[in-house]
């Protein structure tokens, strides 16, 4: 007979993991349970959904006032969503629907939530994140139907959305002085905000308000527009032209997204734009100068392994062909990539390529025709060749890759390569990407090299440059999280350098996680945020990219928790 504890883990396995939200500020004290990956567990989601959902009462579940239900909602949309899933029914965790917690009852839940599990999930209870009193609100709350979010189709985008500058009152030429292809769009996670902050000068040119929590900025072919995407999945466009750029439309595409793009193919240049939502699972094409949304797609659908339904398959990054007129699209939990042909929306093409589970972040080779994308849960590299439209290959790499976009050189030894870091482990991973020219190391992973810690969330370089920059950002040593590893292309034998970035801004108490590095236009410059509490002092820190010297910081009470940042000229050429 099993004994309690051992019954206990064996549900706690099956429960997995639980959420932390990536809170700068708190982000640095709280134990994981042994045996998780912490750096991944931090990672995971916290949806912006909450207030939008009804309560549902099930017939042999343990019942719940109103106050509790919109308190155990706020709770698991912010902290265990990301992992068992809006609807409870499971992604990197397992299910927590009633037909399984039930005959675990309210006792044996509560235990779990308040000791957590070998198997990764957070003893939010001994770890003094929940009360004793959230902690019964919580068991009791998990025993009742999961709430399900509304849907927001055709109607609800067009009730959000706002044209807030006609395009024939727009200017027909740029207004101002500034040289827009050196523009950082710097993302303010935690006051809802974007800093347009002039590359030349390192003066914030304005604070603009946006979606909640921004997650990335992207250009429009053209450099003129700004499009930022919020976790509330509301989308701002802003015109650059502007003598004092400001938004000139917005639209909310969901309840919950991570993924803009706007379309780059010769002829549609700046005409169309593409969010991608986690809730609902879909994703929208608008229209690129008003962002009128033309066409809403569901990506709810079969897994690419088990070939199973899957209800809420989220989109993750999207990219814009250079070869077709296509966006490229990654569904998170069904693990296909797709080619949305937006040529016709009317009759709309979309090709289902299959690469592996879950789908998240990656970018373009340095050809821009190979799409290098992370399949983190599988550990794998999925190729797809944007001009034949195919996956070309899926590459086995270590443990929970996660390269941002990505980055690009020449490998003295092994030609064109790929670079991307982990979350799970300290390798950074270099894939060979030039068949034509080297075909022995195309879609292989040529070089380990050896990094200095697993928590790693970006890498970066530039054509002009000669070092590879690797991020820390989630390693639980404050040594490693507060600076940057730079490694010599020309010579990766002889490792990595590492820099005190977040002392170089000099900015006092907190956990001053140094986050995403980033080029300038020139690719002479290498910017990091020093991404701290909300109520502490952040900074953008520049490093001169050939002397690896500090040449500035960018400090200012409006930079509130800088994270991404996008450089104009880069983003939109796709150069990392
Ligand atoms: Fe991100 C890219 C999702 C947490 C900063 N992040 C992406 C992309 C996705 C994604 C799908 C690719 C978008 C694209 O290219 O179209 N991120 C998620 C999550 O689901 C996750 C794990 C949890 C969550 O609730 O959001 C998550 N991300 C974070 C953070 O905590 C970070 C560090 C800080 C923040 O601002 O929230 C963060 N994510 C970023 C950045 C990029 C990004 C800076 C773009 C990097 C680039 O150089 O392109």
């Amino acid at each position: 007979m099993k004994t309690f504890r051992s019954k206990l883990i064996s549900v706690a396995c099956g429960l997995a993991t639980a959420a932390l939200l990536v809170n700068a500020a708190g982000a640095q004290e709280k134990s994981d349970h042994p045996g998780t990956v912490g750096e991944d567990v931090r990672y995971r989601g916290a949806p912006a959904i909450q207030s939008e959902v009804k309560q549902v009462a099930t017939p042999g579940a343990p019942s719940l006032t109103a106050e509790e239900f919109a308190e155990a909602t706020k709770i698991y949309f912010e902290r265990c969503a990301g992992c068992h899933g809006v609807l409870r029914k499971g992604a990197t965790g397992k299910p927590l629907t009633p037909d399984i917690t039930l005959q675990r009852g309210t006792e044996f839940l509560k235990i779990l939530i308040n000791m957590g599990s070998p198997a990764g999930m957070p003893n939010w209870g001994t770890s003094g994140q929940l009360s004793e009193k959230q902690i019964d609100i919580m068991a009791r709350f998990l025993q009742n139907e999961p709430p399900t979010p509304p849907e927001w189709g055709m109607k609800e985008m067009k009730d959000s959305w706002k044209v807030l500058v006609p395009v024939d009152k727009r200017p027909t030429k740029q207004m101002n002085n500034f040289n827009l292809d050196n523009i950082f769009a710097v993302t303010l996670r935690d006051s809802g905000e974007v800093a347009l902050i002039d590359g030349d000068s390192k003066k914030i040119i304005k604070i603009i308000k946006t979606g909640y929590a921004v997650h990335i900025s992207r250009a429009s072919n053209s450099g003129r527009y700004v499009y930022t995407i919020g976790r509330d999945a509301k989308v701002d466009m802003i015109d650059l032209w502007m003598a004092e750029p400001q938004v000139v439309a917005t639209i909310k595409i969901g309840l919950e997204a991570r993924s803009v793009e706007t379309s780059k193919y010769k002829g549609y240049e700046d005409k169309l734009a593409i969010a991608g939502a986690y809730w609902p699972p879909q994703y929208v094409i608008m229209d690129g100068p008003t962002l009128e949304p033309k066409k809403i797609v569901s990506t709810r659908g079969m897994t690419v392994d088990t070939q199973e339904y899957h209800p809420e398959p989220r989109v993750a990054a999207i990219v814009a062909s250079h070869e077709h007129p296509e966006f490229i699209v990654n569904v998170k939990e069904t693990g296909q990539v797709l080619l949305v042909d937006y040529s016709n929306i009317d009759a709309l093409s979309v090709t289902t390529l299959e690469a592996a589970r879950y789908l998240h972040d990656g970018g373009w080779d340095s050809t821009h025709r190979y799409f290098m994308t992370a399949a983190n849960q599988s550990n794998k590299i999925a190729v797809i060749d944007s001009k034949e439209r195919e996956t070309e290959a899926l590459i086995d790499v270590n443990k929970i890759p996660h390269p941002g976009r990505g980055a690009n050189f020449v490998d003295p030894k092994f030609g064109p390569v790929w670079v991307t870091s982990a979350l799970g482990n300290e390798n950074v991973s270099v894939i060979g990407t030039d068949p034509e020219d080297h075909e022995e190391h195309a879609w292989k992973v040529v070089r380990e090299l050896k990094g200095p810690g697993g928590g790693s969330l970006f890498v970066k370089t530039h054509p002009k440059s000669k070092n590879l920059w690797v991020d820390t950002t989630l390693n639980p040593d404050p040594k490693l999280s507060q600076s940057a590893a730079v490694y010599d292309i020309n010579n990766l034998d002889a490792g990595f350098v590492s820099l005190p970035i977040a002392e170089w801004a000099d900015l006092g108490e907190g956990p001053k996680r140094v986050v995403q590095p980033e080029y300038n236009a020139a690719g002479d410059e290498v910017w990091f945020s020093v991404w701290n509490g909300k109520e502490q002092k952040s900074a953008i820190v520049v490093v001169d990219d050939k002397t690896r010297k500090l040449k500035a910081v960018i400090k200012d009470p409006r930079l509130i928790t800088p994270t991404g940042k996008f450089n104009m000229y880069n983003t939109r050429k796709d150069i990392y």
